[in-house]
C-alpha cells in the first residue's frame, strides 16, 4: 500500500531513538510492512552504540489498531507459522536496550502487545487497551493472553481476552501495566523524558538490568536469582561501575561510557 512506504518514521535525539508509527488511514495497523519497518528501526537503533534507549509510538491521537486485518483475511495457518509477521514478534522479544512505548488512543491486539513488548508503557489519558480479537473468532498470538495474566492476574486477564473488555489509562495503570498517565498532547515528550533518564546511565548496566528483568518471565525464582548474580558479577568489572562509585564519592554526576 502506498501509504505504507512512510509507515515507520525513525528519528534520532539525545542517546535516544524514536520510532513511529505513522499509518493514520489505517489507525496504525500493524501490516506485515509495518513489522518490517519496526525491525528495521529497531536493527538501527541496536547497531548505533549512541543509542541507549528507545521509544516506541504511534503519535498523540493512536498508538496501533493491531494486526491488519484485511491482511489476516487471507493468511492460511501454515502461512501465518512461517511468516515474517513471527519473526518480528521474535524481533522484538530479542531487542536488549530499554524501550519505552508511548501511548495515545487506542493500543489493542497486536497493538497492545507491541506496547507489552517494551519495557515501560506511558499512557496518554487518551489511550484505551485491549484485546479485541475474540471478536475475530481468533486470540492473541504475540504474548497478550500470557503477558495480561503475568501482569494483572488470570482473571482480568480472562476479561480482556474471552469478554473482550478494553481498559483505560488509569485501569491499566492500577492493573502494573502502565508506568504514568500524562495528558495526550504530552505522551511523547514524556516517553523520551523517561527514555532520556534511562540513557543517561550506564549502557551495559541497563542492558544487563533489562536482561535480568525479562529472565523472570521465564524462570523460576532460584533460576532467576542465580541469573541475576551472574549478570551483577559481570557489572562489577566493568569501568562505568568503578565511574559510578567515584562519582559518587566526588559528589559530581557520573559519565558513563558502555565500558
Ligand atoms: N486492520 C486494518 N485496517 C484497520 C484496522 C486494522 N486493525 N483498524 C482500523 N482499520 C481501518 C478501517 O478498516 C478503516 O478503513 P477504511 O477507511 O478504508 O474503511 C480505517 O482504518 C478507519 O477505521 P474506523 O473507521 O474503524 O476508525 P475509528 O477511529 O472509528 O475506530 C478502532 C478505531 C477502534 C481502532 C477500530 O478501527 C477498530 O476496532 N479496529 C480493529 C481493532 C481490532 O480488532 N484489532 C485486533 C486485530 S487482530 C490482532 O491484532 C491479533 C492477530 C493475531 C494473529 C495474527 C495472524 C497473522
Amino acid at each position: 500500500m502506498a501509504d505504507d512506504d512512510q509507515a515507520v518514521r525513525y528519528d534520532v535525539g539525545d542517546h535516544v531513538a524514536m520510532i513511529t508509527i505513522d499509518r493514520p488511514s489505517a489507525r496504525n495497523a500493524l501490516s506485515t510492512d509495518v513489522l518490517r519497518g519496526l525491525c528495521a528501526g529497531l536493527d538501527r537503533a541496536e547497531a548505533d552504540d549512541e543509542i541507549r534507549a528507545v521509544v516506541l509510538t504511534g503519535g498523540e491521537k493512536i498508538f496501533a489498531s493491531g494486526a491488519d486485518i484485511r491482511e489476516l483475511r487471507t493468511t492460511s495457518p501454515a502461512g501465518y507459522l512461517q511468516s515474517e509477521r513471527l519473526a518480528a514478534w521474535a524481533r522484538f522479544g530479542r531487542f536488549p536496550k530499554p524501550s519505552i512505548a508511548a501511548v495515545a488512543g487506542y493500543a489493542l491486539g497486536g497493538g497492545c502487545e507491541l506496547a507489552m513488548s517494551c519495557d515501560f508503557i506511558v499512557a496518554a489519558d487518551s489511550a484505551t487497551f485491549g484485546q479485541p480479537e475474540i471478536r475475530l473468532g481468533i486470540l492473541p498470538g504475540a504474548g497478550g493472553t500470557q503477558r495480561w495474566a503475568r501482569v494483572a492476574g488470570r482473571f482480568r486477564a480472562a476479561e480482556l481476552v474471552l469478554a473482550a473488555r478494553t481498559v483505560d489509562a488509569w485501569t491499566a495503570r492500577e492493573y502494573g501495566l502502565v508506568a504514568r498517565v500524562v495528558p495526550a498532547e504530552r505522551v511523547v515528550a514524556a516517553g523520551v523524558a523517561l527514555a532520556g533518564e534511562v540513557a543517561a546511565f550506564g549502557p551495559v548496566a541497563t542492558r544487563l538490568s533489562k536482561a535480568a528483568v525479562r529472565a523472570s518471565e521465564e524462570l523460576p525464582l532460584a533460576g532467576g536469582l542465580e541469573h541475576e548474580r551472574a549478570l551483577l558479577g559481570t557489572l562489577l568489572s566493568t569501568e562505568d561501575h568503578f565511574e559510578g562509585i567515584d562519582a559518587f564519592l566526588e559528589k559530581r554526576s557520573a559519565r558513563f561510557t558502555g565500558r
